[in-house]
């Protein structure tokens, strides 16, 4: 049986539309995933640690036979091949994957909380989000609930950069 989950992507080093690409290329080949609805990308100013560039953010749903754990392992594996090194919480980086939610699942163990705990607070999350599960509910409300609490102008829809990451998934 396949479980419905909703990934989060962001970065603001480098190309994050190349890192996004790449990893979505990576989630399609994958034999236990199917790829399904993409959100634009956004482009989002910095959440949480506020001295850094711009974020870019965007959300995917797939279809996966993977359990969670194997999921967060394939996502932690992509983000190395994007590049990424841990250095500071909530600092910059070339590409995060976050699992936000795992089918209708609740887990909490380290390194794994899903739904994402954050969800409710960032307008970077819920904006892409909306997107693709509008109708999710995600802690009682939803995910256009929670967007419409944090309405945040600030985060808005980069049509070219969301036009050049078709581009190279039709490549
Ligand atoms: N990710 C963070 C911290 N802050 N801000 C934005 N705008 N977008 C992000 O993806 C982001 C952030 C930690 O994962
Ligand atoms: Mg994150
Ligand atoms: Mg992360």
């Amino acid at each position: 049986m396949a479980t419905e989950a909703a990934l989060a992507f962001g970065g603001n080093l480098g190309d994050p539309v190349a890192a996004f690409a790449a990893a979505l290329i990576g989630l399609r080949r994958h034999p236990a995933v199917r790829l399904g609805r993409l959100s634009p990308v956004y482009r989002t100013p910095p959440w949480g640690k506020t001295d850094q560039p711009e974020f870019l953010n965007m959300a995917a749903l797939i279809e996966t036979t993977l359990t969670a754990e194997e999921l967060l392992v394939l996502c932690l594996d992509l983000e190395r091949a994007g590049g990424r090194e841990r250095r500071e919480r909530w600092g910059p980086r070339t590409l995060d994957i976050d699992i936000l939610t795992y089918g209708a699942e609740a887990i909490d163990r380290p390194g794994l909380q899903v739904p994402h705990p954050r969800i409710a607070e960032r307008a970077f999350v819920l904006a892409p989000l909306a997107q693709i599960m509008p109708d999710r509910v995600i802690d009682g409300r939803t995910v256009a609930t929670l967007l419409a609490a944090v309405a945040d102008e600030t985060v808005r829809r980069d049509d070219v950069a969301t036009d050049r990451l078709g581009a190279l998934l039709a490549e």
